[in-house]
């Protein structure tokens, strides 16, 4: 496949993957929207294109990890896990049931291929952190992609890790965060500003991409370009529109944590499928 058929397909995928979590949030009568809707196209890459897991054999040493540290949006995680092919389809809708694997936020030792559990912001950070300092002490070939939001940063324990991963210079440390501008109670922006978050990881060490995180080539050139760095670890700022492609969520911070009911389901599919045929032509 060249690149433009691949970034096709991806588009593809990430459309597939904000269905299901529409489905999902609308069976569990709960879930958190804006941040899955927003980090589709995220996870359509890393899963579809440049993550190198096995469905089949997804304890294998050098598999790449995918740490979730805002674990809230796990949804579109086991989106993407399940059409990966670690789980039936089926199995997505019983998504923050009792018993259920898929619980409303992320349990390792439930589900093989989630590499750790979350929902205690700021500790996915430090934990993926420790798990790329594992690949550079033992030289597995590993790569770790740490998934984070703008929320999430203003947790301190973030910014401690964050500074450690800058003065040991780990390699193979890609951080992806979803700078969406919302968290659970309103704009990031008014209630700790990160600005400038470019140049706060810089001063730390860090080499430093930001980009449209909705747009597939921008996401797609981004990745391709983290995974060639190896002296010091690499942030992708992503600025991404919660609850993207469904238009009544898009940048509503009142989204972050709630799900469609069944008549705003059936609107928001149609959303997504206007927004998708648009953005092909
Ligand atoms: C340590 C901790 N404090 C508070 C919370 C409650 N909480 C859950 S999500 C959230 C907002 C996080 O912001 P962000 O991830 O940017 O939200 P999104 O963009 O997904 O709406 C908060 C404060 C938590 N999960 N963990
Ligand atoms: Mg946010």
């Amino acid at each position: 496949m060249t690149s433009v058929e691949e970034i096709t397909k991806l588009k593809e995928i990430s459309f597939e993957l904000r269905k299901s979590v529409i489905k999902m949030l609308t069976h569990a009568k709960s879930g958190h929207a804006a941040g899955s809707l927003g980090m589709a196209d995220i996870f359509a890459a890393l899963y579809f294109k440049f993550l190198n897991i096995n469905p089949k054999n997804p304890y294998e040493l050098n598999r790449d990890r995918l740490i979730l540290s805002n674990g809230h949006i796990c949804p579109v995680l086991y989106a993407s896990m399940s059409k990966k092919g670690f789980f039936p389809e089926e199995e997505l809708l019983t998504f923050r049931q009792i018993d259920s694997r898929l619980q409303g936020h992320p349990h390792n030792t439930s589900l093989p291929g989630v590499e750790n559990s979350s929902g205690p912001l700021g500790q996915g950070i430090s934990f993926g952190v420790g798990v790329a300092m594992n690949a550079q002490i033992t030289n597995y070939k590993y790569k770790t992609f740490i998934l984070g939001s703008d929320g999430e940063l203003n947790e301190g324990q973030s910014w401690e890790a964050i500074m450690l991963a800058g003065a040991r210079k780990i390699p193979g440390l890609i951080l992806i965060i979803d700078k969406n501008n919302i968290q659970i109670s309103g704009k990031t922006q008014e209630i700790l500003d990160l600005d400038p978050l470019n140049e706060k990881f810089e001063s730390f060490g860090w080499y430093v991409l930001e980009i449209d995180g909705n747009n597939m080539e921008e996401i797609y050139l981004a990745i391709s370009k983290s995974v060639t760095i190896i002296s010091k670890p690499v942030v992708i700022i992503a600025n991404t529109i919660p609850g993207f492609g469904v238009d009544f969520m898009e940048y509503k911070f009142e989204w972050h944590g709630k799900p469609p009911s069944e008549s705003e389901a059936k609107l928001a599919i149609e959303s997504l499928e206007k927004n998708y045929k648009n953005e092909k032509k």
